[in-house]
């Protein structure tokens, strides 16, 4: 599935201003009545009814509409609703690729085994973001990326639009080159002047031609043109690091102390590294005393996701560097440089 808001910066905005809701409304650069320079960075749907459109000049949107209402751009507000609806969408996928600020594909494998059910599960996921975050969104639902992708753009706005992969050709074969994903103007003006004018031209098209002009592209080009895509959905890695800590209740010098924590606390971030199913590469340990100094030790191991690696590297750091004089206040375990790929398991370093 792929997801997309509908036109997001306005509809964020209509969220705290309902008296917009049913005027033409413009996010953007401020039109200075004609006189601005900047963009439209988007309008909602009764603004487009004019010709209003992405990317278009305001002073343009402002020739077209005077009347329309113009609102200043303010990310941080956006990326506080992205955020909300991601979150959302994301308790619903096996694995979860945001690609934009309002965008994301949703990979289902396990959870539906067929259309039918895939729809029902998209309906879900509109209507939790809906009801969550109070944003309307559309929801395209194919076999790949690509198709899920132009699904939505045909789905749009509000709604939920299924392509079958065995429909794929039919779906695409009328639409425009540049509605293609992939393929900008310069693209479609090249591939008009050889001849083909329409998506189900490309994908019939003479593939040493598209070789000769294109490279590999060409290839590529044509292979979406016919709705295939092997891309894989790629998880995000928004966690940059996992760690844990524990502030005793009485400052402490004591050695089995401080070591019966970093084993707690190591113990913990496992747990996490391994749910997330991660693995790490960098243990920090970091040692608060009573007098608010701080000493922060890392060392770089091999890529593990095991309890063992960890705690013995954090025992390991805290033994070499901990002073042996201050009374320890706070003590925390971290990993960082995580990654996907799994540790090298125990057994494989002997082969
Ligand atoms: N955006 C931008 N610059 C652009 C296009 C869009 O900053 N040239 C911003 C504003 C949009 C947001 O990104 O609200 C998402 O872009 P989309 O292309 O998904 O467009 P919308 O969400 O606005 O509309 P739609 O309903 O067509 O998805
Ligand atoms: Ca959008
Ligand atoms: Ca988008």
């Amino acid at each position: 599935m792929l997801i997309d808001m509908d036109y997001f910066f306005v509809a964020c905005e209509e969220l705290r201003r309902p008296e917009i809701k049913d005027k033409p409304t413009i996010v953007g650069f401020d039109p200075k009545q004609g006189e601005g320079r900047g963009v439209v960075m988007t309008c909602n749907y009764l603004a487009r009814k004019f010709g209003i459109r992405s990317g278009m000049p305001i002073s343009t949107a402002y020739r077209i509409k005077p009347d329309a209402v113009y609102l200043p751009i303010d990310y941080d507000y956006y990326e506080k609703m992205s955020r909300e609806a991601m979150g959302v969408a994301k308790r619903y996928a096996d694995r979860f690729e945001q690609v934009s600020i309002d965008e994301a594909y949703i990979e289902l494998s396990r959870k539906s085994i067929d259309y039918d059910s895939a729809v029902e599960y998209a309906k879900k996921i509109k209507e939790s973001i809906n009801k969550e975050t109070g944003l309307p969104c559309t929801i395209g639902v194919s076999s790949n990326k690509l198709l899920a992708k132009m699904a939505c753009e045909a789905g749009k706005p509000d709604g939920i639009k299924l392509v079958k992969e065995e429909e794929a050709k039919e779906f695409l074969k009328g639409k425009d080159l540049d509605d293609l994903y992939g393929i900008g103007r310069k693209t479609k003006e090249k591939l008009e002047a050889m001849g083909y004018k329409t998506v189900g031209d490309l994908a019939k098209a003479n593939t040493m031609e598209l070789m000769e002009k294109f490279g590999s592209y060409g290839v590529e080009m044509q292979k979406s043109a016919n709705g295939i895509d092997e891309s894989k959905v790629e998880e995000n890695y928004e966690v940059k690091s996992i760690g844990r800590e524990k502030t005793f209740e009485r400052d402490t010098t004591e050695r089995t102390v401080a070591l019966a924590a970093i084993r707690e606390l190591s113990n913990e971030v496992i747990k996490e590294v391994q749910k997330a199913e991660l693995s790490f590469k960098v243990v920090t340990v970091k040692m608060r005393y009573a007098d608010f100094t701080e000493h922060l030790k890392s060392r770089s191991i091999r890529r593990s996701d095991q309890y063992d690696d960890l705690a013995s590297t954090a025992t390991d750091l805290y033994s070499k560097y901990a002073s042996r004089v201050k009374r320890i206040r706070k003590i925390g375990v971290r990993v960082s440089d995580l990654g996907k790929e799994k540790g090298q398991k125990k057994i494989n370093s002997f082969v």
